[in-house]
């Protein structure tokens, strides 16, 4: 066993702003309002996208801390409509035992709220996906495996960042999690150590679209100050 450790190199912090306290408050509300303005859309317009808008999102999305900064995720943007096609009918095969034989009735409960089913025209009606992937653990040029530290984490927070970004660039997202989704492996022709984490549609939303009538939390009920 051979162990290494690179000697540390630190730079300036140049990058850092400071705002006065009422700019600091305003941004902060600013903020939470943009972010309380989304909404998971499940209908989308086949309105074209421009592919530098998802590009940007994306190194957004590559900008979250991870685990030794090994930043574990690989995103597949997914654009060709006969690709989008093979993964809806993969999904919907997927689906569709969910829905009939899967879930437990108690899952179907919680998810009747939201009006969900076997059928996913998202998929092939927005103009993009994107896969996203997390490293089980790493391959270096010659092949060999080292490990990643809390990729799943990782690549949540990642994922956060993406749909935030995407938000704010004025496009709707849903995030669609199929069950099991190791097809999107051998149809994306990732690598052996990749695990997907979570297939994210993003698009204009379909006209005249509704939402469900859904809350959110207050924050009495998910902050606690001590
Ligand atoms: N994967 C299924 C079911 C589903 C599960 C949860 I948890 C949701 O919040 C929504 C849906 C589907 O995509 O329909």
């Amino acid at each position: 066993m051979s162990t290494t450790s690179a000697t540390p190199k630190f730079l300036p912090l140049t990058t850092w702003h400071e705002y006065p306290q009422p700019e600091m408050q305003q941004r902060a509300s600013a903020f939470a309002d943009e972010m309380q303005r989304r909404r998971t859309v499940r209908e989308y317009s086949t309105r074209p996208v421009p592919r530098e808008v998802i590009l940007e999102a994306v190194r957004a999305a590559a900008s979250a801390p991870s685990g030794a900064n090994l930043q574990p995720w690989h995103f597949v943007i997914v654009e060709s409509p006969g690709v989008r096609k093979t993964i809806r009918d993969a999904a919907e095969i997927e689906e569709r035992e969910f829905y009939t034989r899967r879930a437990p009735d108690e899952w179907l409960a919680a998810l009747a709220p939201l009006g969900t089913d076997e059928n996913k025209p998202f998929l092939e009606d927005a103009p993009y996906l994107i896969a996203i992937f997390y490293q089980r653990y790493g391959l270096d040029a010659d092949g060999r495996k080292f490990k990643t530290y809390y990729a799943p984490e990782s690549v949540g927070i990642a994922t956060g960042l993406l749909i935030g970004a995407l938000h704010h660039a004025g496009l709707a997202t849903l995030t669609h999690t199929p069950s099991p989704m190791g097809f999107l492996r051998e149809i994306l022709h990732r690598p052996i150590n990749e695990t997907p984490y979570l297939l994210l549609v993003a698009g204009y939303p379909a006209d005249e679209v509704k939402v469900p009538d859904i809350r959110r939390k207050p924050a009495s009920e998910i902050i606690t100050v001590v």
